[in-house]
């Protein structure tokens, strides 16, 4: 680890108060690797939770509204270089256009934005105010999926011809947002706040950012059909799509949150003229190689050899590394690229496989085109990948 030689960066953020999931695991992610420390929040709206909230997780500066942080921020010597955004979707895109014109960089949470338009409109004032905009899809942090981009890259697999990923939870396999007491159940099943995509915005958009992720292959036209199991259940809780690809490749990706007994069961599978894969985010520790007609091989972290593993990686072979230390990677990326963009150098090779706003905009791109295509009973639909 490069310690000592860097400046810590002022993290701020916006969301993620008591009650909330993804906030916490954005503050101990930014933490892990030293190279953030957090000084402000408007962690919730309503004022009083804010003040609770920032004094509970140690932010020394608390504010009621973000529109007055990101301004506040702006006019100090020792202001914010960065804002994680952990709020509902719905306000990702004015949040992160506060701060961008503030001149801020921006880690966000996924999905991007709650539309096309909004997700557009998003990479290009980050292009042009010169600011990092990360995406915290985190699954792509783990060290293993980061090697089997490799493997691919290095045409060990040959040429890619089925892509297979699903991504399976239960957590919502029951109407449990009509209780009022669950906030996590309570808005990401409420298109208000979460936008026109349920399950096929909360991990939809992962699976499908894994499979291009890994694959390096983006697929040019679908057919899907999202659907809604739980009575009353106002936005999707479950989505299917065939996928065609440029090369001629097909594939399928499920993600639903009505599976019951599936946890957190993020998978993918690749297969190619020479071997396949396969990756299981329940056991990021490892990862499966076959050569064709030739016995799988359980490749771990820590004993993978080359550059892109080892700079994802923190305890020696056989430690566990999880979730956490996914999401700090991305961290620990975003921290490389801030402090070259502030020094006018380029972007460090090591931090590029870091989650863009332009991933974003492929997520909403998919989550277009699921819903025309569903809309019209699974008719194919072309995804415009520029
Ligand atoms: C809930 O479905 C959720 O917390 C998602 O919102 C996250 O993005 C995913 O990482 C885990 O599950």
């Amino acid at each position: 680890m490069q310690q000592g030689t860097h400046r810590r960066l002022r993290l701020g953020m916006v969301g993620g108060g008591q009650g909330a999931f993804i906030g916490a695991v954005h503050r101990i992610a930014a933490r892990l690797d030293d190279r953030f420390e957090l000084v402000a929040g408007a962690l919730s709206s309503d004022p009083q939770r804010a003040q609770a909230s920032a004094a509970e997780a140690g932010i020394a500066r608390s504010y009621a509204d973000w529109r007055e942080m990101a301004l506040a921020e702006t006019a100090r010597d020792d202001g914010i270089d960065a804002v994680a955004i952990v709020t509902p979707n719905y306000l990702h895109a004015p949040v992160a256009t506060a701060f961008l014109e503030a001149g801020i960089h921006v880690v966000c949470d996924k999905p991007l934005a709650v539309s096309l338009a909004e997700g557009e409109a998003l990479a290009k004032l980050a292009r042009e105010k010169n600011r990092l905009f990360a995406l915290t899809h985190t699954y792509s942090g783990y060290p293993l999926v980061r090697h089997a981009r490799e493997l691919i890259n290095e045409g060990e697999l040959g040429e890619i011809r089925v892509v297979q990923v699903e991504y399976a939870q239960d957590w919502l396999a029951e109407p449990i947002e009509t209780a009022g007491t669950n906030k996590q159940a309570g808005w990401r099943t409420d298109p208000s706040l979460a936008g026109p995509a349920g399950c096929l915005g909360d991990i939809g958009t992962h699976a499908y950012q894994l499979a291009a992720f890994v694959t390096g292959m983006m697929p040019h036209a679908l057919s899907a059909e999202v659907h809604t199991f739980v009575a009353g259940r106002r936005i999707d809780d479950h989505v299917q799509a065939m996928l065609r690809y440029p090369n001629g490749a097909r594939g399928m990706l499920w993600a639903s949150q009505v599976a019951s007994g599936a946890e957190n069961a993020l998978r993918l599978r690749v297969y190619g003229t020479k071997a396949g894969l396969a990756f299981d985010q329940e056991h990021p520790n490892e990862l499966w190689f076959t050569p064709l007609g030739g016995s799988a091989e359980r490749l771990t972290r820590g004993r993978v050899t080359g550059a892109v593993a080892a700079h994802a990686t923190r305890v020696p072979p056989g430690h566990p590394e999880g979730y956490l230390e996914a999401f700090a990677q991305l961290y620990k990326d975003a921290a490389l690229q801030i402090e070259a963009l502030d020094a006018g150098r380029a972007l460090p090779a090591e931090s590029l496989l870091l989650t863009t706003v332009d991933d974003g905009v492929a997520g909403l791109r998919f989550i277009d085109a699921v819903l025309a295509s569903s809309a019209a009973d699974g008719q194919w639909r072309a995804i415009i990948n520029d």
